[in-house]
Order: structure tokens, then C-alpha cells, then sequence
């Protein structure tokens, strides 16, 4: 196991499993294999934190000693009961690999680490139902209540190529009644693993716990697509009285492959949770490697969890969620600088931070009006026809607005260099629309990576600046654009980029336009990530 920023590394992790908060402590399970650093023999490692950021690594919650689970205690959520006690649903592989669903409670509530799990012995509780392949039903949501005052719950499942999330109620956990609807499909979409659904206010910039519905909420589905390993999310409204759930916007349904993401980089197989201690619902995501299995097998482990984040609707747009690091990041700010700089068209200029493997950047851009003047003026350029992060070429190609941002885990030649941009095109109606990049293709010297360009659209409204905010560490690039409304997470490698060597570059890339950025840039302390000692229980919380 090893530390870095806020970071967890284990040997490897997988999907977030169950987090929740209770008597003072975050809890964080997790799918993990203990026998080697490649997928198999799965458990749920578990550990804890008063704070999000420093964690502390407690024995295996749950691990597979029943015929139930037998082959892997997968992925599962955690849920309050109205006594303030807790449920935990998981999926079990059996003995005959058929996937179905089992409930386990701690078998001590007074203890604030739930270090003890008991598995039900009527496990299982849910078995698949007919019409259902025995490898299709898998990862329990936690459950929210009903108008009537029963306890539902979604699980992602599939139909031929149609992706599905079945619905079912309970009031006891055990016992269950299926709905003959589904909570919602979409057509060639594949598998649905690690299903998530929950109301997000249309008003507030707060999150709401899982049970609350009314004309202020709209309800989000996200489910992680088992085909490209993406996770998808839509906006829709949710209709108790059916269980069922329409999408806003049925062009971006969960799963199509235009459809919202969370993130547009390396985030697969993420779970929400409301934490009730601070009114906000968290993010977390899981970051798998971007380089070979037999890479990991070598260095011995594999996969991190990124930085938890916050999220809410975007009450301004209405059109998409803001994800933003939680506020705990920021106790590992250290010292900090800031900068006011011009650049013009095709310049690359260091940033004096000293070593830059570790930092915090957050910035805002402004484009000399005279050239957004005379680019609208300009009839000849309308050169975002088929413009994508992903398919246009990356940092190099230049274009009247940009590509301009910063070149982060660089070395001094910038031989190494992780480009983090906007890139501003005027459509054929003369609007302007901005895209948020992250360009992994000259990362890494190493072979055996795969470096793709990652990103996508992100909202700018009138008036507003563009801004972004990065967080580094070392083989981390976690980046947020406009407030956190296109976010880009990539996993990358450098070789001669690291430690005392790392450097941070601005550029500008674009053809026309000169850029003015105004940022500031923190020095990151290293979280702790440890096992746990006796020591630990008075451990005063940092937030
Ligand atoms: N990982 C778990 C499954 C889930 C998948 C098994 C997603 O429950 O569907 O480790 O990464």
C-alpha cells in the first residue's frame, strides 16, 4: 500500500462499496482482491476517516465464506434505517457463479468502526428473476422511501443488449415485492453495473438525502456501462406512484454514447452517499490503470480512488450536475502563489512553483476581446465543424481560440507533459463553444500506456470567465472545468516528470487569440493512508 495526496492505493481496489458516515467517522468499503494485483477473489476492504482525505485501514468488512458468495463479495450500498441503524445490500457470486443479492448489518452499532459484519442467514434474499441471466443482476442501490412508507431499491441488469434497472420494495430487507416495470431502459446499451439513483435540488446548492422527492428535485440516474467502462448519468423525474423514471432530455439518455458523463478520463464503477453530518451528497470514483495488467502484476498493485467530490445539479444551466473536490482537500494546501499572465499565440512559459508533482491550480482565462472581434467578424472560421477532445488531435493542433491551458507532470524539455486546455470554437451560428480537455498522448515515455485524448463540452454561460482547477498528484491528473461541470480524471506515468524533476508549463496554443490567465497555485501536502491503531480513536478531525 502506498500514500499520495488524498489518494488510497491498494493492491488493487476496485468499485466503491457502502460509504456512509456514522458516529464520527467516514466509512469506505471497497471491492478488493488480496491475492494479487489483478481483478479475483473479491472482498470488501474497508477503512476509515474523519475527514475524506486521511484514511486508515481497518481489517476486511466482508469476505466470501458462504456458498452465497462464494465466488466474490461484489458490489453493494449502504442504507440508514428510520432507528438510525444500518443495512448494507450486496451482490454474492455463488458457488455456481449466479448473482444474487444478500444483506449483511454490523453486528455492533455502538461500535463507531462497524468493525464486525454479519451476513443474514437467510441470504439470499434476491435471487435472479426469470427472464434475467444469472450474470445480470448485480450491485443493489441504497434504498430510498416510498410515498406508502416501504423501502425501494433499483439493480442493473440487462435484455439482450438492453440495458435495464429492475425495481423492488421491501420493509423489512428481506423479503421483497418486484415491480413488473422497470425504473428505466435503454436500448443497446448493455449491461448496467453499479446503478446509482438519487434526487438532486433544482433551487439549492446542497445535497438531499436518498428518500426526498417534490417539485423542488429532480432525480438523477447514473449506471456504469459494462461495454465501454463509462459512467453515465441523465436528469430526469422520478414517479413514485409507478416507479418509474423519465429522462429530461430522452437524445441524452443514460448510457447513449453522447450522453452526460461524469467524468470524461479514467472513472468507472462510482457510488454516491449522502453524508448527513455536512448536508452534502459525495462522489466517489474509482481510477483504474491506464497501462497493461502485466505492468501491475510487476509493481504489485493496481488502481486508486480519486479525491471525493461534492455534487449537486447545476441550478444555472438546469442541464447538468457540478462536481467539486470536497472542502477536506484543502487541509493539504501549503504554501501558495499567484500569477497574472499574458500569452500570446504559440508560447509555452514555466510556472515558477518549484516542484510541481503535487499542486492545487485553480484558474480563470480571459481572450483579448479584440480577437474574439475579429474572429466573429470572420466568416472563414468556423472551425469546430467535427470538433471533439477526443478525435481532434490533442494539445498540438491549433485553432483560432486555443487550445490553451496548462502542461502539467512536465519535465523541463517537455518531452513528458500532460496538457490540460479549453479550446474555444465558433459554430457556423457564430456562438461560441468551449471544450474542456485533457491531452494523456505524450504523458509518458513508457510503452505500453494507453494515452488517449480525454474530454468534452462544458457550459459557459454569458458573462461567465473560464475556469478550471486542477489537482496533481504524480501519476494523477484531476481536473475540473467551469466550476465542475465537464471533469476529466487520467491516470498517467511519467518517467523523467517526477518528484523534484516535475514542472508545470502555461501555453497557447490558438492561432488568433491572446490569452490572459490569472491563477493561483498551492503546494499539496501528502494524506496519510495507514492502518489503523488503537491510537487513532481520539484522532482529532481536520475539517
Ligand atoms: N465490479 C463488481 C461488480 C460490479 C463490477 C465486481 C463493476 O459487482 O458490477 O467486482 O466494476
Amino acid at each position: 500500500m502506498a500514500s499520495v495526496n488524498g489518494n488510497i492505493l491498494a493492491s488493487p481496489s476496485s468499485d466503491p462499496n457502502g460509504p456512509l458516515f456514522y458516529k464520527g467517522w467516514y466509512h469506505f468499503f471497497y471491492q478488493y482482491n488480496p491475492n494479487a494485483a489483478v481483478w479475483g477473489d473479491i472482498v470488501w476492504g474497508h477503512a476509515v476517516s474523519k475527514d475524506l482525505i486521511h484514511w486508515l485501514y481497518l481489517p476486511l468488512a466482508m469476505v466470501p465464506d458462504q456458498w452465497y458468495d462464494a465466488n466474490g463479495v461484489w458490489t453493494g450500498s449502504a442504507t440508514f434505517l428510520d432507528d438510525g441503524s444500518i443495512v448494507m445490500l450486496y451482490t454474492g457470486s455463488t458457488d455456481k457463479f449466479v448473482q444474487v443479492q444478500n444483506l449483511a448489518y454490523p453486528e455492533d452499532l455502538s461500535d463507531p468502526l462497524l468493525l464486525k459484519w454479519t451476513k443474514y442467514s437467510g441470504n439470499p434474499v434476491l435471487v435472479p428473476p426469470p427472464g434475467i441471466g444469472a450474470k445480470d443482476f448485480r450491485d443493489p442501490t441504497t434504498a430510498w422511501k416510498t410515498s406508502a412508507g416501504k423501502w425501494r431499491i433499483t439493480i442493473g441488469s440487462k435484455i439482450n443488449r438492453t440495458g435495464i434497472s429492475l425495481v423492488y420494495d421491501t420493509t423489512d430487507f428481506k423479503t421483497y415485492e418486484k415491480h413488473d416495470t422497470l425504473l428505466h431502459q435503454v436500448p443497446n446499451t448493455g449491461m448496467w453495473e453499479c446503478v446509482d439513483f438519487y434526487p438532486v435540488s433544482k433551487t439549492k446548492v446542497k445535497g438531499l438525502d436518498t428518500s426526498v422527492n417534490g417539485p423542488d428535485v429532480k432525480h438523477i440516474i447514473k449506471a456504469s456501462m459494462d461495454d465501454t467502462r463509462i459512467d453515465h448519468y441523465a436528469i430526469g423525474t422520478y414517479y413514485d406512484s409507478n416507479a418509474t423514471w423519465v429522462p429530461d432530455n430522452p437524445i441524452i439518455d443514460v448510457g447513449i454514447s453522447i450522453a452526460l458523463r461524469y467524468d470524461y478520463g479514467k472513472f468507472y464503477a462510482s457510488k454516491t452517499f449522502y453524508d448527513q453530518h455536512k448536508g452534502r451528497r459525495i462522489l466517489w470514483g474509482w481510477i483504474g490503470e491506464s497501462d497493461s495488467e502485466s505492468a501491475d502484476v510487476q509493481k504489485g498493485w493496481s488502481s486508486v480512488q480519486g479525491i471525493p467530490r461534492t455534487v449537486v445539479l447545476d441550478t444555472k444551466t438546469g442541464k447538468n450536475l457540478v462536481q467539486w473536490p470536497v472542502k477536506e482537500i484543502e487541509s493539504l494546501r501549503l504554501t501558495s502563489k499567484k500569477f497574472h499572465m499574458k500569452v500570446g499565440p504559440g508560447t509555452v512559459v514555466p510556472v515558477e512553483v518549484g516542484p510541481a508533482a503535487q499542486l492545487d491550480i485553480e484558474a480563470e482565462f480571459k481572450i483579448k476581446k479584440d480577437n474574439l472581434e475579429v474572429i466573429f467578424g470572420d466568416d472563414s472560421v468556423t472551425d469546430d465543424k467535427e470538433f471533439s477532445c477526443e478525435t481532434s488531435g490533442g494539445s498540438t493542433v491549433r485553432g483560432a481560440l486555443g487550445p490553451f491551458g496548462f502542461s502539467v507532470l512536465a519535465d523541463q524539455s517537455l518531452s513528458e507533459q500532460t496538457p490540460v486546455y479549453f479550446y474555444v470554437t465558433k459554430g457556423k451560428d457564430s456562438k461560441l463553444k468551449t471544450f474542456f480537455c485533457t491531452d494523456t498522448s505524450r504523458s509518458t515515455k513508457a510503452n505500453d500506456v494507453v494515452k488517449p485524448v480525454y474530454g468534452s463540452f462544458v457550459p459557459v454561460l454569458k458573462g461567465e470567465k473560464l475556469t478550471m482547477r486542477i489537482l496533481l498528484d504524480h501519476s494523477i491528473v484531476e481536473a475540473f472545468g467551469q466550476g465542475g461541470r465537464t471533469c476529466i480524471t487520467s491516470r498517467v506515468y511519467p518517467t523523467k516528470a517526477i518528484y523534484g524533476a516535475t514542472k508545470l508549463f502555461l501555453f497557447n496554443n490558438a492561432i488568433d487569440a491572446t490569452v490572459t490567465a490569472s491563477f493561483r497555485v498551492w503546494q499539496m501536502n501528502g494524506a496519510f493512508i495507514r492502518p489503523y491503531s488503537a491510537d487513532d480513536v481520539d484522532a482529532p478531525s481536520r475539517t
